[in-house]
C-alpha cells in the first residue's frame, strides 16, 4: 500500500512567509508532508516549472442574492459561481446571506443553505448581511449565530433596503464587540448619494457613466471616516471592504497609524477598471457592464491602491463577484435602468479573474512578491475569517486546497473561456502573465487547463472560528 494518496513533485511551494522547492504529499484530503523523498503515492503530479500555492480564498462574493422586484436577478448561483471560482484557482468562497428586513437571521441563513447545499464546486461559508438590527436580532439571534460559526457580517451605509443609520451602526458595533464578530462595512454615504443622484437626474445626466459621478471618492471617504470613528468609540475592530481609491485608503492608513484596529480590503476592479469604462456607448448600455459600487475610479486611484497594498493598509484582495447579465430580459439595462443609472444593478462578475489579474499586475510587474500575493489572495482571508489553520497555507495539517500556477504563461482574458453564467467579463481583452493550470480541492483535481474535472457537490460548508484579528 502506498504511503500517500497523491504526491505533487518538483514544484516551487509558495506560502505567505516562504518560497521553497519541495514535494507535497497528500493523504485523505489533507497535506501530510512537504519535503523530498517523502515516500510512495497512488498518484503523482509533475509540477516542475510551476508554483504550488494555497488555493485562493475569496472572502467577498455574492451568489444567488435576491434582487428587489422588477430588477434583474443575479447571473450566478452556487453552481456556476463556484465553478468559476475553481477555474480561477479559488477553492473557498465566502458569499453573503442577506437578511430581508423583518426576517430572522436563522431563517435567512437556512434559505441560503438550501440554495448552496449540494450545489457547490468549492468550499464555502457565509457572512450575514444585517439590514434590520432589532433588539431581538442583536440581543439573541446574532450572538447565537456567531457562536455557531457565522463569525462575520456586513452592514451598509447606503442603499434604501439596507442602509443603517449612525445609531444602528453603533448598536451593531457594540454587539460585535460583545460577541467577537468581525464587522465588514460598506462605506458610502446614503444622503450624499441621494442628493447627487437627484441633482444629476434633474440635469438629465442619467447615463451609466453618471453612476460614478453620483458617488465620488469624497462620499466613500466621509463614510469611511464615520465608520472608523464609530468603531473607535466602541473599541471594536472593523473591516472596510471594497476600497476604491486614495481617499478611503488614507482614512484607513490614518486610523491604523493611530493604533485603531481597522482592516482594509480592495478588489480587482480598483486596479484594472476606470470610470471611463462606464462611458461605453452611453444609453445603449454597455457602460452599465462596469457599474458597481464603489465605482471604478482612475489611474491615480490604481496607484493609491497599490500604495495601500504594498504598505500593508489592505489585508485582503477580493473580487466582490456580484454578477448580472448584460443582455436579455435579466440584463443590466432592462426596465427602469433605461431611465436612469440609479436603477442599474451594482456589481460585476470577477471571481474567476481575481487571481489572474492580481498576479499579472502585481507579481509579474514587480509590484508585490509571491509571498504577498499568497497572503492577499489566501492566507489573510483564512486568518481574517476564522478558517486558519485549516485553509490558507501549504503545510502539514492544512486542507490540500492547492493551485498549480505557471508564472510565465501568457493569456488574454475572454468571455468564451469563462466558467460563470454571466454573458460578459469586465476584464475582456486584459493581457495576463501568470495563469492557473490546475486546481485541487482537498486533494481532488477539480480543474485542469480550464476544464472542470470536479463535480457539483464537491464543495462543503465551512463552519468558521473567530477571526484571528479580533481579540
Ligand atoms: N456592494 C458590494 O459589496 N457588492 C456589490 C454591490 C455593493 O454595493
Ligand atoms: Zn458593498
Ligand atoms: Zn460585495
Amino acid at each position: 500500500m502506498a504511503d500517500f494518496d497523491l504526491l505533487i513533485r518538483g514544484g516551487t511551494c509558495v506560502t505567505a512567509a516562504d518560497t521553497f522547492s519541495a514535494d507535497v504529499a497528500i493523504k485523505d484530503g489533507v497535506i501530510a508532508a512537504t519535503g523530498r523523498e517523502l515516500g510512495s503515492a497512488d498518484k503523482e503530479i509533475d509540477a516542475s516549472g510551476l508554483l504550488v500555492m494555497p488555493g485562493g480564498i475569496d472572502s467577498h462574493v455574492h451568489l444567488a442574492q435576491p434582487s428587489a422586484s422588477g430588477t434583474p436577478q443575479m447571473a450566478d448561483g452556487f453552481e456556476t459561481g463556484t465553478r468559476s471560482a475553481i477555474a480561477g484557482g479559488t477553492t473557498t468562497v465566502i458569499p453573503f446571506a442577506q437578511q430581508p428586513r423583518g426576517v430572522g437571521l436563522r431563517e435567512t441563513l437556512e434559505s441560503y443553505h438550501e440554495k448552496a447545499r449540494g450545489q457547490a464546486y468549492c468550499d464555502y461559508g457565509f457572512h450575514l448581511i444585517i439590514t434590520d438590527p432589532t433588539p431581538q436580532v442583536l440581543g439573541q439571534e446574532l450572538p447565537a449565530l456567531v457562536k455557531d460559526g457565522y463569525t462575520s457580517f456586513k452592514v451598509f451605509m447606503t442603499y434604501d433596503d439596507m442602509v443603517l443609520n449612525d445609531r444602528e451602526l453603533l448598536e451593531v458595533f457594540d454587539c460585535a464587540k460583545d460577541c467577537k464578530a468581525l464587522v465588514m462595512v460598506h462605506c458610502e454615504g446614503y444622503d450624499a448619494i441621494r442628493f447627487m443622484t437627484e441633482r444629476l437626474e434633474r440635469q438629465g445626466k442619467t447615463e451609466p457613466y453618471y453612476h460614478g459621478v453620483s458617488r465620488p471618492q469624497i462620499v466613500e471617504r466621509e463614510a469611511a471616516h464615520r465608520a472608523i470613528s464609530h468603531a473607535q468609540l466602541i473599541d471594536v475592530p472593523i473591516m472596510i471592504v471594497h476600497v476604491s481609491g486614495r481617499e478611503a485608503m488614507e482614512q484607513i492608513r490614518w486610523a491604523q497609524q493611530k493604533g485603531i484596529k481597522i482592516f482594509g480590503e480592495t478588489c480587482t476592479q480598483y486596479i484594472a477598471l476606470t470610470a471611463d469604462d462606464m462611458k461605453g456607448f452611453n444609453m445603449d448600455g454597455s457602460g452599465s457592464k462596469y457599474v458597481c459600487s464603489p465605482p471604478p475610479r482612475d489611474h491615480e486611484s490604481w496607484d493609491a491602491i497599490w500604495e495601500g497594498i504594498r504598505g500593508g493598509v489592505f489585508q485582503t484582495f477580493s473580487s466582490d463577484h456580484c454578477p448580472f447579465f448584460y443582455d436579455g430580459p435579466q440584463g443590466k439595462m432592462t426596465g427602469k435602468a433605461k431611465a436612469s443609472f440609479r436603477w442599474v444593478p451594482n456589481g460585476l462578475p470577477g471571481v474567476e479573474n481575481r487571481m489572474q489579474v492580481f498576479f499579472s499586475e502585481g507579481v509579474s510587474k514587480g509590484r508585490i512578491t509571491l509571498n504577498e500575493f499568497v497572503a492577499l489572495t489566501s492566507t489573510n482571508h483564512a486568518k481574517m475569517y476564522g478558517l486558519y489553520p485549516k485553509k490558507g497555507s501549504i503545510a502539514p495539517g492544512f486542507d490540500a486546497d492547492i493551485v498549480l500556477w505557471d508564472p510565465n504563461r501568457e493569456e488574454v482574458i475572454t468571455q468564451s473561456a469563462m466558467h460563470h453564467a454571466a454573458d460578459y467579463t469586465p476584464y475582456e481583452g486584459q493581457k495576463i502573465k501568470g495563469w492557473p493550470v490546475m486546481t485541487l480541492l482537498r486533494g481532488k483535481k477539480v480543474c485542469e487547463e480550464g476544464k472542470i474535472t470536479g463535480e457539483v457537490g464537491d464543495g462543503t460548508f465551512l463552519k468558521r472560528d473567530y477571526s484571528a484579528f479580533v481579540s
